[in-house]
């Protein structure tokens, strides 16, 4: 990192701010959350910036009372605040009003978070409806306000100001910002993230909206972010295990590297069967990962590749692939790139292919060189890597069965119980999936057959949140079901090999039949999720009651809609109700008329709202750790108890 001497003629002047005001979207991205959001991260990376720089120690975030406003605060050196030749302006006064101001935008340092070059602060300005600069530099004490990026009043002077510091101050534009709403959770996570990533930098956020404090400070940085991952059990963020990581090694391999592109990273191999690497570029979220994580794959299946044929240490018959090295892998990385390039929707994927290369050849020789030194620890992994290679074998057997084909016919073996349609098109078919054997004889009686088939499930369906694809397997409902679907299960999913159009849950209307269905909806969205995403799966919605009124008959699928219908033929005649107990007792043609029937019946349609909500539902509600259930239901149990009533 060059830290080379302010002087006030190294600011470059291009323009001033109206460009940004008419234009918001081409600076921050857009004038939603994310946008109001990167007002904040913008400021911060300024702070962040004079620490990396060596010059500050500790930084705070205030969000004040109203979630409206911001201050971020440093240590550091101070802005500026002599005057600016070209302009005979304060130096603070430009950095502030001037675009594309700053000695920071000839590359001098890393770019952050929207690769503003160090426009950042004018960029804020012009987008608040008020901004305060507050520096303490040379024993006085400066401070400059400005309103929607225009200065009101000069650069006020304080003496008698002890230590040196900046401080913005920032109150967002509601004219730019339909809402503005600051999130605290959001910012305190951004603020931990930056004290891992920079170890030894104190980092507080003071939350004025919930009267909370928080002080983040970590000198072991990534080995302590990793740490507290592997402990963490489901998180907030989709991506986060949804089970405690148990480590096979005590000490994570950590490495720092600063030649051209910094890199930063610390790996534990776990028991868990999932990869889980969180990557950052310029201390900015990759959540869609990118070039360096590739880099960091191919560099950690080299080495580690390399290691166990040096020592022989596979055994007869076992072929390990990158996917068993990495299995249970879980990893911080963090690089510093001088022009990153960022891709995707979310622009949140790394695109330079010179940084894998880059990642990829100082990981490996370093993860090789630690394997080396540390026998007991690497042959603890290569011990992992063998249970994963083996499992790997064993499910890929059991799912072969499933999916096997009679060498005869080359069609599929179907399962027994299904009672399948007679149509060959997957276009215009449904599977329905039928709770308990007595309902599946009715729904079998009354289906059309040309098009619609029938899988009753008997036994009990097995709970698959964090079950293994071997387990679920075992389970013979589930087995039978995936043989029935025929497009494969997990990473030999192939939509292309279903063989129905609709696939639909049929449970009786009652807690067993609603436990049921979420079983199986835990079931495909864990292992076939692309099903849901296709708009396959559905819910029917088999009545719970039958009105009768004078001649005309009503199915009510529930005790609002029952309501409903009593209180429209409110008088007419006597009305008459009569509650199914459960499918089974519906006669074939009722079933048909109620539930079959695409003319007449109801289905709703499963979709995915917002994937990392559904992500830690299912993993709070059916996952191991009761309490996370526990907390799940407690915090809507009012909810729960209006249900009831
Ligand atoms: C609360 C946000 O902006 N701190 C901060 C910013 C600068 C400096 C120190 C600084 C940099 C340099 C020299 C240099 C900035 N300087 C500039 C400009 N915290 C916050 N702390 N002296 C002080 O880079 O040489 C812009 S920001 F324009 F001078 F380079």
């Amino acid at each position: 990192m060059t830290t080379a001497t302010y002087n006030a003629d190294s600011i470059q002047v291009l323009e001033g701010l109206e460009p940004v005001r008419k234009r918001p979207g081409m600076y921050i991205g857009g004038v939603g959350s994310a946008g109001l959001h990167h007002l904040v991260w913008e400021i911060l990376d300024n702070a962040v910036d004079e620490a990396m720089n060596g010059y500050a120690t500790s930084i705070e975030v205030a969000l004040h009372a109203e979630g409206t406003a911001v201050t971020v605060t440093d240590n550091g050196r101070g802005m500026p605040t002599d005057v600016h030749k070209q302009t005979k302006k304060s130096a603070l006064e430009v950095i502030f009003t001037m675009l594309h101001a700053g000695g920071k935008f000839d590359h001098k340092n890393y770019t952050t978070s929207g690769g503003l070059h160090g426009v950042g602060a004018s960029v804020v300005n012009a987008l608040s409806k008020e901004l305060t600069a507050t520096v303490r530099r040379d024993g006085s004490q400066w401070s400059m306000t400005f309103k929607r990026g225009k200065p009101v009043g000069k650069l006020s002077k304080t003496n008698g100001a002890r230590g040196s510091g900046s401080s913005v101050y920032f109150h967002p534009d509601p004219d730019i910002f339909p809402k503005i709403e600051f999130d605290a959770a959001l910012i305190r996570e951004r603020c931990e993230v930056i004290s891992y990533i920079h170890k030894g930098l104190k980092v507080m956020f003071v939350d004025e909206v919930n009267k909370e404090r928080y002080s983040f400070d970590h000198e072991d940085g990534l080995t302590a972010f990793l740490k507290k991952l592997l402990t963490q059990h489901a998180g907030t963020s989709g991506s986060t295990p949804a089970s405690g990581a148990k480590p096979v090694h005590e000490v994570p391999f950590t490495l720092t590297k600063e030649n051209g592109t910094k890199i930063d990273l610390a790996l534990q191999w776990t028991e868990a069967t999932d990869e889980y690497v969180k990557s950052y570029v310029n201390g900015i979220p990759t959540g869609s990962g990118g070039t360096h994580e590739t880099g960091l794959r191919t560099g950690v299946a080299k080495a580690v590749r390399n290691f166990i044929e040096t020592h022989n240490l596979m055994p007869k018959g076992v072929t390990v692939s990158a996917d068993d090295i990495r299995e249970g892998m879980y990893g911080v990385l963090s690089v510093f790139a001088t022009d990153p390039q960022f891709q995707g929707q979310t622009k949140d994927r790394l695109n330079n292919p010179e940084i894998a290369t880059h990642v990829d050849s100082t990981v490996r020789p370093a993860l090789e060189q630690w394997l080396n030194q540390n026998r007991s620890v690497a042959e603890a992994i290569v011990a992992r890597i063998i249970l994963a290679a083996r499992a790997r074998e064993a499910s890929r057997a059991a799912q072969a069965e499933v999916t096997r084909k009679t060498a005869t016919t080359g069609r599929l073996n179907l399962p027994g119980k299904l009672s399948d349609c007679t149509a060959h098109d997957a276009a215009g078919s449904e599977l329905f999936i039928v709770e308990g054997d007595s309902a599946g004889g009715s729904a079998k009686q009354g289906r059309d057959r040309t098009r619609q088939a029938i899988l009753p499930l008997r036994g009990k369906v097995l709970n698959t949140e964090g079950a293994s694809l071997q387990k679920v397997l075992e389970n013979k409902e589930l087995a039978d079901l995936v043989t029935a679907l025929g497009c494969g299960v997990g990473k030999s999913f192939d939509l292309g090999r279903l063989r129905y159009g609709k696939i639909i849950i049929l449970t009786d209307a009652d807690s067993d039949g609603h436990h049921i269905a979420t079983l199986l909806l835990t079931f495909i969205y864990r292992y076939m999720p692309e099903l849901m995403r296709a708009g396959r799966v559905y819910l029917a919605q088999p009545p719970l009651y039958r009105v009768d009124i004078g001649k005309e008959t009503y199915w009510a699928k529930d005790d609002p809609d029952r309501d409903r219908i009593l209180k429209e033929c409110n008088g007419r005649a006597k009305p008459e109700i009569t509650r199914f107990k459960g499918l089974g007792e519906m006669m074939p043609k009722v079933l048909w008329e109620t539930t079959l029937n695409p003319k007449t019946r109801r289905l709703l349609r499963v979709e995915i709202a917002d994937p990392l909500a559904t992500d830690r539902v299912i993993a709070e509600l059916m996952g191991k750790d009761a309490s996370a259930r526990f907390k799940f239901i407690m915090d809507r149990a009012e909810e729960a108890q209006e249900l009831d009533l």
